[in-house]
């Protein structure tokens, strides 16, 4: 069904606790962590809790726990102190895309310069 947890997915075993991450927000239905392999002074994951495979499919399901990703991902970048310089949120969507965990998640990026378009 969809947004229950899969036994093979990463992120819904971060949720769960079952692997660790350095968790620096967390709400009823997001969970935002640091990402294992940094591409910036800043990268924070932004999770919902539930399990859809990326931001289109939350975003249909539970448009409300999409808005909450998009505002932790807001609130993640305030507490980082990267509001003000500029930051990037970006859902790789698609292994075409470098899409590699399908586990609907938002990256928050920031502390340095940032060109567009991105590779
Ligand atoms: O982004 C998936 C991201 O997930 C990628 O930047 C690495 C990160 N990652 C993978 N494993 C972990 C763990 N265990 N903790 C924290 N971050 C992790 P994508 O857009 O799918 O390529």
């Amino acid at each position: 069904m969809a947004g229950e947890p899969q036994a093979d997915c990463l992120f819904c075993k971060i949720v769960a606790k079952e692997v660790p991450a350095t968790v620096v927000r967390e709400t009823a239905t997001t969970l935002a962590f640091r990402d294992i392999n940094p591409q910036a002074p800043t990268h924070v994951l932004v999770i919902p809790k539930s399990h859809h495979p990326d931001a289109g499919s939350l975003a249909a399901a539970e448009p409300e726990a999409a808005a909450d990703v998009l505002r932790e991902a807001g609130l993640v970048a305030v507490d980082e102190k990267i509001a003000d310089t500029g930051y990037r949120i970006v859902f790789n969507t698609g292994s075409g895309a470098g899409q590699t965990v399908f586990h609907a998640h938002a990256h928050v990026l920031g502390g340095r310069g940032l060109d567009w378009p991105p590779g």
